[in-house]
């Protein structure tokens, strides 16, 4: 395909701020909502021009993307880490080349904080906690559990479960009874939850947390298929916000959705304008995000952008 991965020879002399996003991939609809935003902020922007590069969730691609970046003497690189580690060789670089590094709605490794100049996104510990509250009511403050994380090392997914893991330590009869990545994904989140409803474990399981929507959603289908009523026999908390996740829960198949904002492309042009003129930007750029549940959800739904 023709994405930015080589380096074209000189950079074009240009008056508009130019960003390079490197992207992790397109593995949920989260995150199409997200290249949305940027693409077609950018698009409206007479200001800005976007490199645009999809790393098909490999960080190796991201890597490549970030050099080619580098070479083109970009204004500002974005990216969305599809892990915490690994960064440090190539972010050094890109500080070598003073191009300021804009860390886009998943963050890295405490230790590299040195290495970009903001994180625009969520609390994803936050997000874990709220998840955590909403599942203990459903069940009543009891019952076995059933977590899908996100993908491995990614800081959406370690971050999620640290918040949950520590608001369920005020509910000692709530027990997670297994714990395993469905990648973020619709396709592995079903699998996973299929395998996991054939096992012993899955016998007696009262409630679903999953990292992200689409991996519920393929929770769903798989507890569905196993002749169970998700939303009630299984109760189901995620993250995101999706609009098929509001449509899950006006048909009673999910139970709360914890909001987490894609609509990062305003905030992210916004950050590159001000670094190119010199100012200072916040370490953390925080989205603000709510909690759906039943009725709340069902009203939410037509106004719903993603
Ligand atoms: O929750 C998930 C996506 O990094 C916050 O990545 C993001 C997460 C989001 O694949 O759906």
């Amino acid at each position: 395909t023709s994405k930015s991965t080589e380096a074209p020879p000189a950079k074009p002399a240009s008056d508009k701020v130019v960003v390079g996003f490197s992207q992790i991939g397109a593995e949920s609809g989260w995150r199409g909502a997200e290249t949305q935003s940027i693409q077609d902020t950018a698009k409206a922007d007479s200001t800005i021009e976007l490199k645009f590069s999809d790393a098909q969730q490999k960080q190796e691609n991201q890597i490549k993307a970030i050099r080619s970046f580098i070479a083109q003497k970009v204004d500002v690189i974005a990216m969305a880490p599809v892990v915490e580690t690994g960064w440090e060789a190539v972010l050094k670089e890109a500080k070598d080349a003073k191009i300021p590094v804009i860390l886009v709605d998943r963050g890295i490794d405490k230790k590299n904080e040195d290495l970009y100049t903001s994180f625009i996104g969520s609390d994803f510990i936050l997000e874990g906690q709220n998840a955590a509250k909403a599942m203990a009511e459903h069940l009543g403050d009891k019952g076995n559990i059933i977590e899908l994380e996100g993908t491995v090392g990614a800081s959406a997914a370690i971050d999620r479960k640290k918040g949950f893991d520590d608001e369920m330590k005020n509910h000692p009869n709530i027990k997670i009874v297994k714990s395993q990545s469905g990648d973020f994904t619709r396709a592995t989140g079903k699998q996973v939850m299929e395998a996991i409803l054939k096992s012993p474990e899955g016998k007696d399981i009262q409630g679903v947390y999953a990292h992200n929507d689409d991996m519920a959603l393929g929770a769903i289908q798989a507890i569905e298929e196993a002749g169970k009523k998700p939303g009630s026999d299984i109760k189901i908390v995620s993250v995101d916000g999706i609009k098929e996740a509001f449509e899950a829960i006006k048909a009673g198949k999910l139970n709360t959705v914890v909001e987490c904002n894609p609509l990062l492309g305003p905030q992210l042009f916004q950050a590159a304008k001000d670094l190119k003129a010199g100012k200072q930007l916040p370490k953390w750029i925080k989205s603000n995000e709510e909690v759906f549940s039943g009725q709340k959800a069902i009203d939410a739904l037509p106004n719903r952008k993603y």
